[in-house]
Order: C-alpha cells, then structure tokens, then sequence
C-alpha cells in the first residue's frame, strides 16, 4: 500500500440472484435490451425490442502493472510520472497561491463518481467513487517506465518540459532522476525534421526491422520481470508521426505487414513497429497520437493474436468540449453551421506539429470528431450536410506547454437568427493529458480481466472470450476513437463515457444508468 491508500476497497456489494461473488471472480447474467428496427409495408419502421443474455466474469485478483511509455521523455511523459509519485507519496507542495497537494483531477477513473443507485429510505442518489465499481489498479501502484529517443533522465526532462512548479520538482527529483528511458527506433522520416537533435539514444537502424520488433519485446520481457509485474500496458506518448500510405500488399494484412517489416519497407512507422511487438508479446497497445500506427495489418495482427490495442489521439481539451458542445447543440435542435478552430502552443508538440505532414495527421484527428451527431439528426441535416469545420495549429514557443484553443461556434437558431459562441480555452496541455493516459491504463488493464459468453434460449456458449481486440470502450479519452472493423465511431462525449460506466455496471449486474428518476416522478 501507499501513502495515498493504493488498496482496493469493495464498498459495496450486488445483492441479486444473477450476480455471485466467489474469492477469485464476480460472475453477473446480464440481459442487454436493444430495439431491432425494420421497414414494415409502406417504408414504415417496425421497432421490436430484443433481450440478449450474456455472462460476465471479473477477475478480482488486481495485478501488479506496468506502464511503458513511449516517449516516456517528453512533456506528457515526464508529468505523467512526477504526478503518480507525487499521489503515490501525498506531496504538499508551496505556489503562490498557497500549498498545493497532489491529485487525480482530470481522470474519470479517479476523478469521477457514479451513481450506485438511489437510497431505500431517502430516495436520494447515492454515488461512488468510478474507481471503486470494479476492481481496479490504482495509479499509484503502477510502475513506470519506457523509451525515449532522447536521452534525457526523468528529472531533467520535467525541466525541460516546463510543466510543473518548482517546489513540486524538488521533491520528486531524486526519484525522477535515476529513471532513463530505454533507447528507442527512429525513422527520421515520420517526425519532424525539427526533432532531429533530440534524437542522441536511438537503436541502430532508421527502417523497420525484425530485430526491432525484438528489441522492444524485449525491453517489455526485461522490465516486467525486473519489476516482477503480472501485466505490461504499452502507450504512444511520442511524437505525432505522419500518416504511413497504405499500400497492397505492404501493410494491407498481417501477413503482408510482417514480410514488410522484414524486408525493412519504409513505409512501416516507429509507432507501428511499437505495435506489432506489444502485440506479438501480448501486451495491450494504445496509440496516443493521431497517425494512422494501426494500419489494417496491424488491426488484423492483434485480431489474430487476441491482444486489445486502442487509439488514437488523447482527447485533452479543444476537442474535449467539442464533443460536449456540439453534442448539445445538435441535440437541443440547434443547426450549427461553421465551427472554425484555432490553436497555438509553444511545446515540443507544437514544434513537431510546425512541420506539415505532421500538422495533417493532426488535422485529421481534430477534424472528424462531429461526423456522428451530424449524421444522426436527419430533420437539420441532408445526407450528406455537414457544418464548415476548420482546425489551425501554429507554434508560438512563449506559450509553452498552455496551449491557446480559440473556438468559434455558428449556428443557426430559429426564424434564420444566428447563436455564435466564442471559447477562449487555456488548456496546460500535458496536466490534461496526463490523467488520460492513467484512464487507458486502468481501463484497458481492467478489459483484461473481464471475459463474457452469450446465452441464446437454446444454449449458453462453453467458453468464456474477451472483448474484440479494438477497445472501442477507450473512446472517451480519444479524439479519432478506433473501433473494430466495420463498427460505428462514436464521438459524442455523453454517449462514450455512457458505454464506458455501463459496460462496468452490466459487469456486476447493474443496469444501465437511467436518468428517467420516475421514483421521484410517479407517486
Ligand atoms: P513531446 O514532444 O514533449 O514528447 C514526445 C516525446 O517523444 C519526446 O520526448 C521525443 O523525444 C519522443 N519521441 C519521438 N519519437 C520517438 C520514438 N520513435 N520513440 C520514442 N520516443 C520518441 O510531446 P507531448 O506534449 O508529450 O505529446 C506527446 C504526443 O501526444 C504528441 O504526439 C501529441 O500530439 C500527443 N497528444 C498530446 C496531447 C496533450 O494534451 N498533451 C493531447 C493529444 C495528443
Ligand atoms: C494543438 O492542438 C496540439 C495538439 O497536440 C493538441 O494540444 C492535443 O492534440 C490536444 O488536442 P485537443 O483538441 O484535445 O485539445
């Protein structure tokens, strides 16, 4: 245990005759109800509510986890881990504006409550703690590691990222210091040009390899028995890279995509070697940055080999309240017409995003984030209609890590009036990130403990499987959520963190979140 009280605590318990708790598992029969719609005669719909029944099973042992970050160096990095120590250690640290003391802020997992249900006598909500509906790693018992182009110690990295406050870096540099991130691949042409004098702790070679592949899985076999972990979680915290084209034959299929890392094709990227590795070694992958790591080989490598993979692009702040805002907007009948985006920062990030192909990957990430709510209101949109929408990115070194997010909002509100909303949005863009990258830690470490089988009235399947290897699951904290092939992307911010506290519920029995309160309503 650590200072800030890192054991789990079951804090309440599911009394139902479809949910058992035995020492090593909690086992719930859920019904999920969805409606089924046809077209009947005459076009008209036909909506037929349908029940599937399925078993969940939760391992409750928490294991021991590591997280291996890459681009452990930089400004996300760096914070990410002086803040698990500082939480781990219960760090009060002087500012101008009085003491300070560490926290979670920021995580949903950490941060955040969910209704439990409502209290027999008083009939008011009661609320726990998200982390406590399942049973979850904490943060501060994650152990933190990873490679970096750069070689740079923790300490001097939370220096030169200009994030955290002084007095706060003094406390946790003695730890930070002896942390050295592992060297890493690099392939000058996906990054930057301006990245190049980071680059003084590379692995020899600037193509893709087999011997790279094997380097890093190493490196994951090497740190886990190091730390004697029972779990290694693997982040993209490095560098936006460009988009890597996809090319027959070269990254189409698993099979092509390995023969192409043998063959050393150059069109395979560092984040997409980082990939295949964590997938050959069955170590969950989730990529933090917009490109396109996940081409369709990778996608169908993990599929082959069961391991859950995530992106892409932490979804910190301008992208955050969009999918809040616009998703208000649409829904409350409002026909937002232009959204114009503009964002200047002064970080490494917005050094590496100066250049344009790497701007573009972000472009794209920053850019497709509506589509959904768009399309699903059919009475303010054509087909195929769709809201101007443009992102600006420029560097502006004075700003550092708090980044400017200028937004502007147009609609079109009733009788041909107009509703403009401006959002001047400070985001300190590593302090927003950082508690993502725990969420998709603690989130996808808990997906692997989770397994399901579906009864039909005529059987129950006899095995027990894990969710499909894409977690969608993660889409609240990504801006270009990826989902398995063919699947819907959804970016609405209400509906993503709604799939996330649901699926947990189902999992010890509990239905959906309704906000439907008739017990306040039918008496
Ligand atoms: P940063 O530039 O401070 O850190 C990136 C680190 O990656 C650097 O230390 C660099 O040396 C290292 N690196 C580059 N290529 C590498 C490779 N092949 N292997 C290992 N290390 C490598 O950037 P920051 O601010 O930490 O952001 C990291 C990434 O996260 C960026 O791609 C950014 O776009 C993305 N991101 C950041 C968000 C935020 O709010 N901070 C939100 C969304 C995405
Ligand atoms: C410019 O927007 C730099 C980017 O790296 C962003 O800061 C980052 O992707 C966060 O984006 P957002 O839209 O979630 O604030």
């Amino acid at each position: 245990g650590a200072a800030n009280g890192s054991s789990h605590r079951d804090i309440f318990v599911v009394h139902s005759p479809n949910v058992v708790y035995t020492d090593s598992e909690i086992r719930s029969k859920y019904t999920y109800r969805t409606t089924k719609v046809t077209r009947g005669a005459e076009g008209k719909y036909v909506a037929t509510p349908n029940e599937t029944v399925y078993d969940f099973k939760v391992d409750r042992k928490i294991p021991k986890v590591g997280a291996m970050l890459v681009g452990w160096g930089g400004n996300n990095g760096s914070t990410v881990t002086a803040g698990i120590i500082a939480n781990r250690r219960g760090l009060v640290w002087e500012t101008r504006e009085g003491p300070r003391a560490a926290n979670y802020y920021g995580s949903v997992i950490m941060g955040s409550t969910m209704k439990l249900g409502t209290d027999a006598k008083t009939l008011q909500d009661v609320n726990i703690p998200f982390h406590d509906v399942l049973p979850m790693v904490h943060p501060n018992d994650l152990v933190i590691g990873g490679w970096d182009i750069s070689k740079m110690d923790l300490a001097a990295a939370m220096d030169r990222a200009a994030v955290l406050e002084p007095t706060l870096k003094a406390q946790v540099r003695k730890e930070m210091a002896e942390m050295v991130p592992l060297p890493s691949i690099y392939y000058p042409d996906f990054i930057a040009a301006n990245q190049e004098d980071r680059a003084d702790n590379v692995i020899p070679g600037s193509k893709a390899c087999m011997e790279h592949v094997e380097q890093i899985r190493k490196d994951i076999r090497d740190f886990k028995a190091a730390h004697m972990l029972d779990k290694i979680i693997v982040q993209w915290t490095a560098n936006t890279e460009r988009y890597a084209d996809i090319l027959p034959g070269v990254n189409d299929t698993a099979e092509n995509l390995l023969k192409a890392i043998e063959q050393g094709h150059e069109e395979v990227a560092p984040s997409t070697v980082f990939a295949v590795a964590c997938i050959l070694e069955g170590a969950p992958f989730i990529n933090g940055s917009p490109q396109n790591t996940f081409v369709p080989g990778a996608i169908e490598l993990a599929e082959k080999h069961g391991t859950f993979i995530g992106g892409d692009d932490f979804k910190s702040g301008q992208t955050k309240m969009k999918s809040a805002l616009v998703d208000f907007l649409i829904n409350a009948g409002i026909k937002l017409t232009s959204i114009a985006s503009y964002n200047h920062l002064g970080n490494n990030d917005g050094k590496n995003l100066s250049s344009q192909k790497q701007f573009r990957s972000k472009e794209i990430s920053k850019s497709n984030v509506v589509d959904d709510m768009v399309e699903a209101n059919n009475v303010l949109y054509k087909p195929g209609e769709h809201p101007d929408h443009t992102v600006v990115i420029k560097y502006m070194p004075a700003v550092g890590d708090n980044k400017r997010a200028l937004d502007e909002y147009y609609a079109e509100i009733f009788m041909g009036g107009h509703q403009t909303i401006s959002i001047f949005n400070v985001c300190e863009d590593s302090l927003l990130a950082s508690p993502l990258i725990i969420d998709l830690v603690l989130v996808t470490e808990m997906m692997t403990r989770i397994q399901w089988k579906a009864q039909s009235s005529e059987a129950t399947e006899k095995d027990y499987k894990t969710f499909h290897s894409v977690l969608s699951i993660l889409s609240y904290m990504l801006k270009a959520p990826l989902t398995p092939p063919g699947t819907p992307v959804i970016n609405a911010l209400a509906k993503q963190r709604g799939a996330l506290t649901n699926i947990f519920r189902a999992c010890v029995g509990l239905e959906p979140e309704s906000d439907m309160t008739l017990e306040h309503k039918l008496f």
